[in-house]
Parts: structure tokens; sequence; C-alpha cells
């Protein structure tokens, strides 16, 4: 982990142009009614779960062009993620991908996790690829599969995940399905929907007192044609048939182009069935690029529904927050860092809607004034009040320059260069 003392002397020399900087984004707020010091609160409370397979360089069916000083296996995963937790004071969590980040020794996961400070959020199970030694092929599906065997493998997996989950202290399940297909009859269209709904139930059943059952859907990809769990429909039609422990997850990258997301989200938080996100962003498909760098006002958008929601109590509304990106290209570390910051703009900046004055605007159907109520926050500088909230933390009021500052990678380089790491797939 980075050194204290390094951060607070990155903080120092920053000290006096931030706090210039502060006092004035607090009195020009506070000109237009509103109250830094609850937006700086509020972000400092917000958290999101960094997912074990976000550390390593991802790639695409193209190739792989691994970065130096990766972590080789999930304890040093679990290292580099203190360090966000350490920089950003948000992601105090760790979302694990089983088999691809499974221990061996799963107590000794625990350890180490509580020796970095870390916990864990949803577990997220595999029944999108063989695993060496497997009975079954998932080539033509996992719990939509026509055989029996092939389904009660995956429900076997994915009660395996669960109680790996247990074990870890960890509270959910993500449960995406890649079943499909990629041609007009190869599949019953509506039996193996109705044949997931069956392996669900079971793995519903077998959920331990206070856990969660997230359904995430997709709509296309590795499947061209049809995809199971292709859209936020079936997802809730999934959720509202399992059970009220079962809610939906909304990954920003799992819709076709142009989609609303935010009203998804609303439609979701009517239901009381909003389980949570995968944070990320992206161009055309699931390109799972760094949250808030292609669509950042979509990202505020989503975050306004939120924050509209939570003002409101809407009922059975308590979203988990996870992140879903491969870092082909970038230090996947810094990106999440970047990441991080991106989320806590957005959700600073939907703190700073009037939501009075919006409603009224809403009611008179006042068009332009209500779209400028949305473009005025969206357009506040909200640096100093999130810089803030991270020091408040702990963390850094410039997080990657103090990443760069620590010569963390440089270090790892050598520490880590003793055999090759194997990464996951990416998908
Ligand atoms: C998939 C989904 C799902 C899954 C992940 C694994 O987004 O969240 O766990 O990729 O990388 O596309
Ligand atoms: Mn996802
Ligand atoms: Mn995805």
């Amino acid at each position: 982990m980075l050194d204290r003392d390094l951060i607070e002397q990155e903080n120092d020399a920053r000290d006096a142009a931030h706090q210039r900087d502060f006092e004035y984004t607090a009195e020009r707020l506070e000109r237009d009614g509103l109250d830094a010091e609850r937006v700086v609160a509020e972000v400092a409370a917000f958290e999101v779960a960094v997912p074990s397979w976000a550390l390593g360089t991802g790639g695409t069916r193209f190739g792989r062009f691994p970065g130096l000083g990766e972590p080789r296996d999930v304890f040093e995963k679990m290292e580099d993620i203190a360090v966000i937790h350490q920089l950003t004071g948000s992601t105090p969590r760790v979302s694990l991908h089983i088999p691809w980040d499974e221990p061996e020794d799963v107590a000794a996961l625990r350890r180490h996790a509580e020796g970095l400070n870390l916990g864990f959020d949803a577990v997220n199970s595999n029944t999108f690829q063989d695993q060496a030694g497997q009975a079954h092929s998932y080539k033509f599906g996992s719990f939509s599969h026509t055989d029996a065997a092939v389904r009660r493998q995956g429900v076997a997996h994915t009660l395996h995940v669960i109680e790996v989950g247990e074990a870890l202290g960890s509270g959910a399940i993500t449960v995406w399905l890649a079943d499909g297909s990629n041609f007009p009859g190869q599949m019953h269209l509506r039996r193996s929907y109705e044949r997931v709904l069956g392996c669900l139930e079971e793995v519903y059943a077998g959920l331990p007192e206070g856990w969660q059952l997230y359904t995430e859907h997709k709509p296309y990809e590795p499947a061209f044609y049809a995809t199971v769990v292709q859209d936020w429909g079936s997802s809730l039609m999934l959720a509202q048939a399992l059970g009220a422990r079962a809610r939906c997850l909304v990954d920003l990258g799992h819709h076709l182009p142009n989609t609303n997301i935010e009203l998804i989200v609303a439609r979701l938080i009517t239901a009381g069935k909003l389980g949570g996100f995968h944070f990320n962003d992206s161009k055309y498909g699931d390109d799972d690029l760094t949250t808030g760098s292609i669509k950042p006002y979509q990202l505020f958008l989503v975050f306004n529904e939120l924050v509209d929601a939570a003002v409101e109590g809407a009922a059975d509304f308590a979203p988990d927050y996870m992140i879903d990106q491969s870092h082909n290209l970038k230090d996947p570390l810094e990106a999440l860092l970047q990441t991080v910051e991106a989320l806590q703009r957005a959700y600073a900046r939907a703190l700073l809607v009037d939501r009075e004055a919006l409603g009224a605007y809403q009611e008179e159907n006042d068009v332009l004034m209500a779209e400028r109520a949305l473009q005025t926050a969206y357009e506040r500088d909200v640096s100093a009040l999130v810089a803030e909230a991270r020091r408040r933390q702990g963390g850094a009021l410039d997080p990657i320059a103090t990443f760069r500052r620590s010569g963390y990678r440089r270090a790892k380089v050598s520490a880590r260069e003793h055999g090759a790491y194997v990464p996951p797939q990416s998908l």
C-alpha cells in the first residue's frame, strides 16, 4: 500500500490552491441557495465496488497487450484495490469473479482482505465458459440448455459461488448468462426462458439469509440472434417471478445504442427492483470503457434518477454500486481512479439539481426551464467538492498525480516480474 505520509505531503502541496477553489465553489453555490457541505458529506459517503477482473490488462479477441507490473493473482489484485481505496476513500469492497479469481484458500483471502481494510461485494458466477475438468459443455447454453444435466452443473456452480461468497462475507450474487442463439430456429424462444427461470429458482432457494440475487441482462454477444436475458424486461420478469430478494442489475454497456438508460433506471425503481449497477461507458456495444469517458451527460442523468429516488424515499431502493470495465490501453489502476472520480462528479452534480424548481417547471410544462435546471447542475464545477470529499475520507486531493508520484507501479514491475501472469479472457 502507499505511504500515508506521501498522500499527506501531496495534499499539503495542493492545500492552499484547493482551499481557495473550495471557498469560491461554496460561495458560488450559496448564492444559488445550495449547500457545498451537504454535497461533500454525501460524496464522501458514496461507495463503489471494484471488480477483481478489472485490475489486470484486458484484451479483445484480437489480442492482449499486457502492462508491466500487473497483479498476478487475486491477492495482488486486492493490493491494487486497497491502493485505489486509499487514494479515493470510496472503494472498500471487491466484487469477485469465480472461477477467474477463486482463491485456493478462501479463509486466507478473507484475512488478506481484512489486513488491507477491504470487504467483499457481490460475487459473480461464470457459466459462459467451460472450465478444465468440467463434465458438460456450455457451448449450447447453461441455464437454458436443453439437457438437464448441463443445467444442473450450472446451478451447482452458481451455488458453489454463493458458498465461497458466504465464506468471504459477501451478501449478493450477480448472475449474467451468455445463453442464447445465433440463428432463428436454433433455440425455442419461450422454453429457453422458462428453463433459465427454473434454474434461477433453484439458485434463489439456495440463497443464504439476507442475500440478494441480481440478474444482469445484455442484448447480444456472444449470442448474436437472440439472448435469453437480453433486456430489462426479461430481467424484471425473472426478478418478479423469483421473489423479494431478486433484483435487476443494470450494466451501462448492456443496451443497444441510443437506449434511454435513465428511463430504465426509473422504471426499475418504480418496480422496487433496481438491484445495482455495473458502471462503465461505451460508444457502440459492451465496450467496457472508463465510466464517464464517452457519455458523461448520460451518467449524470442516471445519477439524477438515483438522487431523485433517494430524496423521495422510494420503496425498496438501495442499489449496489459496482464497476465492470476492461482496461486494454490504460494502466488499470489509474483507469479505476479516473472512474471513481467520474462517479463522484456525476453524483455531486446530481445532488446540485434544484429539485423543487425542476418539479415546478415540470408541473407548469416549462420545457426550457426544466431542461435548464438539469443543465445548470451538470455544468457546475464540482472539482473542489469531490477533492474535499476524498480528503475527508483520508484520500488524495489528486489521486492520479499522487499515484504517479508514489512510484507504486514501478516498484511492482520488479516485485511482480517473477512468472507470467495469465489473465482472464475478457468478455
Ligand atoms: C459480462 C457481464 C458480466 C460478467 C462480465 C465478466 O458484463 O458482468 O460478469 O462480463 O467480465 O459482459
Ligand atoms: Mn457487467
Ligand atoms: Mn459486460
